[in-house]
């Protein structure tokens, strides 16, 4: 078997050394070790062993989004990796944002691999839930799909208003949401339907409110 290190001098800080077989892709590592010595050969990297209980797969795709190699993803680096498979188009940038607003927990403004793998699992939900409710596998969400995805979350909501969310997500003309808005505009209806339900104390669905707290539904979309 064939071993090779990989990584590379600019990127080594004392880190123990992965050391990979070219073939099979076998790794094993090594004692942590000082790299500030001779260089690795010509076209051969050093690579960094994922942390504990991190799992090597989603290692790699932090690695892989981290560009900068600075330890955490921000939201444009999470918008180069994350792709809509109906028309392999990246993400937008609001989605990303979102997200990386929802994980960053320490508020370091970025995601850490921590973070990322509750990010990760998250993402791979609602890849999940977007499948499921994809009926005819067209890779976007039209108008009937929506609706009975929303149905599912427990939101009764009239087509007139479910054509509203593929008018204002639509963002290629065709009558239907990506992946990336299909994740956007759930989160935004959740968040206003709690903040709604939370003033309809009777849960009529109806609320009567002052001009303020209707600024404050709409400042509220934007903080979403
Ligand atoms: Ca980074
Ligand atoms: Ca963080
Ligand atoms: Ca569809």
């Amino acid at each position: 078997m064939d071993f090779q290190p990989v990584g590379n001098k600019s990127q080594c800080r004392n880190i123990p050394v992965t050391y990979v077989c070219q073939q099979c892709n076998f790794s094993k590592f090594q004692p942590p070790v000082n790299h500030r010595g001779p260089p690795p050969p010509a076209g051969l990297v050093y690579k960094e062993p994922p942390p504990p209980n991190i799992d090597p797969q989603l290692w790699e795709s932090f690695k892989t989004a981290d560009t900068d190699n600075s330890g955490e993803i921000t939201a444009e680096e999470l918008r180069q990796v994350l792709i809509n498979q109906g028309n392999n188009s990246q993400f937008n940038g609001e989605t990303c944002r979102l997200m990386i607003g929802m994980f960053d927990n320490n508020n370091s403004g970025g995601i850490d691999v921590h973070e990322f793998v509750a990010l990760w699992k998250y993402v791979n939900d609602w890849r999940a839930s977007f499948d499921r409710y994809d009926k005819d596998k067209s890779g976007n969400i039209d108008a009937s799909e929506l609706q009975e995805a929303f149905k599912s979350y427990g939101y009764n909501l009239s087509p007139v208003f479910v054509n509203l969310c593929i008018t204002v997500f639509d963002r290629d003309n065709t009558a239907s949401i990506n992946f990336d808005d299909f994740i956007q505009c759930s989160i935004m209806v959740k968040s206003l339907t709690d903040q709604f339900r939370g003033k309809d104390v009777q849960q009529r669905g109806v609320l009567k409110l002052h001009y303020e707290e209707v600024l404050g539904f709409i400042f509220l979309i934007f903080e979403t």
